[in-house]
C-alpha cells in the first residue's frame, strides 16, 4: 500500500485516476506549510497569495492553533450534541463576547453556517413577523458566493454553478449588488424575511460596494422589519482590515455567519450568530449536526480567534492592503496587462485586461508559481491575491516582486 507520494507527477496522476474531477486546479503539489510559505513535493517554497480563499488568515500551521487541535484531540474529538461536552460552551462565549451577540450555533462548512441562517431567517419570519407559512422570500445579491448546496445555489446568479443541478428551492430573489433602490423596492414586500449579501463579493471578484451601501442595507433592512443576514465567511476574521467587513460601515448585522478562518484552516468550523429573538426560534431538535459544535473544533476556534487578536491580524491586514494596492498601481503605470486593482485590507484582486473567456489570467498564475508565488483566478479575468494575515512588509513586497516580475515578462 503506497503511503507517500514521491513526485508531484505521481500525486497529479493518482488524483486524476481516483478523484472526482471538480476542480481544475494549478499544476502545483503540496506538502508543506508554515506561516505565509508553502512547499511542493519537490521541495520549492512559494508566496501563499491565496490563503485558501481566506481560511488560513493566521498563516498555515500556526503553532497556537496546532498545539490547541493536538492537546485537544488528545482528550476528546466528539460525542455529538446528544451530550454535552466541556469546551463547546467556552467557545460559544467566546464568540458571542467578540462579535457582540447572544447567541452563536456552531456549524462545520460555511455552506452549512449558510443554510442555518436560511432556516433561522425563515422561521423568524413566519413566528415572528407574521409571513404566512412556505412564503418567506429571501432576498440575494447577483452574483452572490454563498456555497454548494442545492437550496444556496438556487439563489444563484451564475449560471455554471446552476446548470444540471435543478430543480431549485423557491423563495429567493436576486436584486442587483450596490443598488439602494433595487434594495427600497424587494425588501418592501411584506414576505420578505432576510437580506442575504456579502460584505464584498469575494468569488465574483473582489467586488467592494460603494461607500454606505451596507448602511443603507442595515437602515433599509430595520425600516422594513427584514433581517440582515451578512454572510462574512470570506470577508471575516480581520480579512479586510477589521475584525468584520460590516465594520468598516459599523453595520451590525442580525444574523452574522462566519466561518474558514474561524479555525485558522485546522479544521471545517463555521458559526451563525444572532441575538435571541432570532436565534430562539430555532427549538431543541430542529437544527444541528453530527460535527457541529465538538470539542476539538471548539478548541481550535479559540486559539484561532486569539491569534487574531493578539497578533493584530486586522491593523496588518489594513495596513499591508495600502502598501499592497500602491505597489499594483504602480505596476498598472508600467504594463497595459492589468487594468486595475481593488479591494479592502488583504482581500484584493487584479483585474487582467482579457475577456473573461481569456487565458491571461490563468498564464500569469503559472508565472507567478514559477516565480514561487501561488494565486488563482476567479472568473476568467480577475486575480484574487490575498496572503495570510501574518505577512511582514519585507515579505509583501517580495511577494509583489514576483507579481512584478511575471507581469512584465507577459506584457
Ligand atoms: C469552492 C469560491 C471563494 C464563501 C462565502 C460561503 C462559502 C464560501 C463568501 C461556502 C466558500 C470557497 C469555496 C471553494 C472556493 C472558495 C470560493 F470560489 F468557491 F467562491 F472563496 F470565493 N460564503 N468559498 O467564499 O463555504 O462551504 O466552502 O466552507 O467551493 O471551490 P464552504
Amino acid at each position: 500500500m503506497t503511503t507517500s507520494i514521491s513526485s508531484s507527477r505521481q500525486a497529479i496522476e493518482l488524483e486524476n485516476r481516483y478523484g472526482a474531477h471538480n476542480y481544475h486546479p494549478l499544476p502545483v503539489v503540496l506538502t508543506r506549510g508554515e506561516g505565509v510559505f508553502l512547499w511542493d513535493v519537490e521541495g520549492k517554497r512559494y508566496f501563499d497569495f491565496l490563503s485558501a480563499y481566506s481560511a488560513v488568515n493566521q498563516g498555515h500551521c500556526h503553532p497556537r492553533i496546532i498545539h490547541a487541535l493536538i492537546e485537544q484531540a488528545k482528550e476528546l474529538t466528539l460525542v455529538s450534541r446528544a451530550f454535552y461536552n466541556d469546551k463547546l460552551g467556552l467557545a460559544e462565549k467566546y464568540v458571542c463576547e467578540t462579535f457582540g451577540y447572544d447567541k452563536a450555533l456552531f456549524m462545520n462548512s460555511g455552506a452549512e453556517a449558510n443554510e442555518t441562517a436560511i432556516k433561522l431567517a425563515r422561521k423568524w419570519g413566519y413566528t415572528k413577523k407574521g409571513i404566512p407559512d412556505n412564503q418567506a422570500v429571501i432576498v440575494a445579491a447577483r452574483r452572490n458566493f454563498h456555497g454548494r448546496t442545492t437550496t444556496i445555489i438556487s439563489a444563484s446568479s451564475d449560471p455554471s454553478a446552476r446548470k444540471g443541478f435543478g430543480p431549485f428551492m423557491p423563495g429567493f430573489e436576486i436584486v442587483e449588488y450596490d443598488s439602494i433602490p433595487a434594495l427600497e423596492k424587494a425588501l418592501a414586500n411584506p414576505n420578505v424575511c432576510g437580506l442575504w449579501i456579502e460584505p464584498i463579493q469575494g468569488e465574483a471578484g473582489v467586488y467592494v460596494p460603494s461607500e454606505g451601501y451596507l448602511k443603507a442595507a442595515e437602515h433599509l433592512c430595520r425600516k422594513n422589519n427584514v433581517l440582515l443576514m451578512m454572510d462574512e465567511i470570506q470577508t471575516g476574521i480581520a480579512r479586510t482590515g477589521k475584525m468584520l467587513a460590516s465594520d468598516h460601515e459599523g453595520v451590525r448585522p442580525d444574523i452574522l455567519i462566519l466561518g474558514k478562518a474561524l479555525s485558522g484552516g485546522v479544521l471545517p468550523v463555521s458559526v451563525v450568530l444572532a441575538d435571541d429573538d432570532v436565534m430562539l426560534v430555532i427549538q431543541p431538535g430542529e437544527h444541528g449536526s453530527t460535527f457541529g459544535g465538538n470539542p476539538l473544533a471548539a478548541a481550535v476556534c479559540i486559539a484561532a480567534l486569539e491569534v487574531v487578536k493578539d497578533e493584530k491580524l486586522a491593523d496588518n491586514a489594513q495596513r499591508l492592503g495600502i502598501v499592497f494596492r500602491e505597489r499594483m498601481n504602480n505596476l498598472i503605470r508600467k504594463t497595459s496587462l492589468i487594468s486595475l486593482v481593488r479591494g479592502k485590507g488583504l482581500l484584493n484582486a487584479i483585474v487582467i485586461n482579457d475577456t473573461p473567456q481569456g487565458e491571461t489570467a490563468w498564464k500569469l498564475c503559472l508565472k507567478f508559481a514559477e516565480h514561487g508565488l501561488l494565486a488563482k483566478p476567479t472568473h476568467g479575468n480577475i486575480i484574487r491575491l490575498a496572503p495570510p494575515l501574518v505577512i511582514t512588509e519585507d515579505q509583501l513586497h517580495e511577494g509583489c516582486d514576483i507579481i512584478e516580475k511575471s507581469v512584465l515578462s507577459l506584457s
